[in-house]
């Protein structure tokens, strides 16, 4: 069995980072160790006056235990980083994994042309320093763009402007760029992907579904990297990482006033596993 870590925070209540990551890697097969980087009361997209305990100071007892106890992972995911100092922690880690270890990123900030609460622009550029010493990340379109300091274009771009983005990323060290959310046609969305050891582009696009859930990036974030571990190779991880987001979000549209905070993804977990075997 294979050994993900996966840092991100503990949003109590609001279904993304750790509550989902962790279910949904265990769903998969794979072990899930986490390391909590903050803990809020509930994700920051919606609620108001939610509270944040900072927990940066224990992320380097944290790792210095885990090696005096030659403890190992298969792949670092990170997710959600409170702080410049988590995103420099992080990369120290990076720095010191086994070279068989997939380091995985998701610079989870920002989407639809805008950060989320508490973040700049200053900390997406120091996000991308974190994004370039990664195996692979899967930033949305948003985050690029913060990153990159280029323009977010909302709709209406073409096939150029996608392939420039995940080139770019590329030049800065990156193995594997993942774009989400593209879409060249009104009724589809899905992701680009460049594999820069291959020279090579890969597309899969699914139905777009006229509604946003908050926590859905970090649904895809962990089966793309929970179905790598468990062998697929990363096109088809992220099929399937695609279409268990959109059937996630397909079971809560009937229910979405109640949910407007996150997806029924236990729902689907039946689906998810179905497609493992
Ligand atoms: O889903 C990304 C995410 C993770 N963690 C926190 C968030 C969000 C998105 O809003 O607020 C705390």
């Amino acid at each position: 069995m294979k050994r993900i870590v996966t840092i991100q925070d503990v949003s109590c209540f609001g279904k993304c980072s750790l509550t989902v990551a962790l279910p949904i890697i265990s769903a998969m097969g794979v072990e899930a160790a986490i390391l909590p980087t903050a803990i809020l009361s509930t994700h920051t997209g919606g609620f108001k006056n939610f509270t944040f305990h900072d927990l940066s100071d224990d992320i380097t007892k944290i790792f210095d235990h885990w090696k005096s106890e030659n403890i190992d992972f298969d792949a670092i995911y990170t997710g959600y980083l409170g702080s410049f100092e988590q995103i420099d922690l992080m990369k120290d880690f990076i720095d010191k994994k086994s070279k068989n270890t997939v380091a995985f990123v998701d610079p989870a900030m920002a989407d639809n042309g805008k950060l989320y609460t508490g973040f700049t622009p200053e900390f997406a550029k120091h996000m991308l320093t974190l994004c370039e010493k990664a195996d692979i990340i899967v930033p949305n379109i948003t985050e690029a763009s913060f990153m990159l300091g280029i323009p977010y274009i909302e709709e209406g771009y073409d096939k150029k402007y996608v392939e420039d983005i995940l080139k770019e990323f590329a030049k800065r060290g990156v193995k594997k760029a993942v774009l989400t959310g593209v879409s060249f046609e009104p009724d589809k969305l899905g992701v680009a992907m460049y594999d820069s050891e291959k020279d090579e582009f890969f597309y899969y696009f699914n139905e777009k579904i006229d509604a946003k859930f908050h926590g859905t990036g970090d649904i895809f974030a962990s089966v793309t990297v929970g179905g790598i571990m468990r062998g697929l190779d990363l096109k088809d991880a992220l099929k399937l990482a695609a279409d268990y987001t959109v059937e996630c979000i397909k079971i809560t549209i009937p229910d979405k006033e109640k949910h407007w905070y996150g997806v029924k993804f236990e729902e689907a977990i039946p689906f998810l596993v179905g497609r493992l075997k």
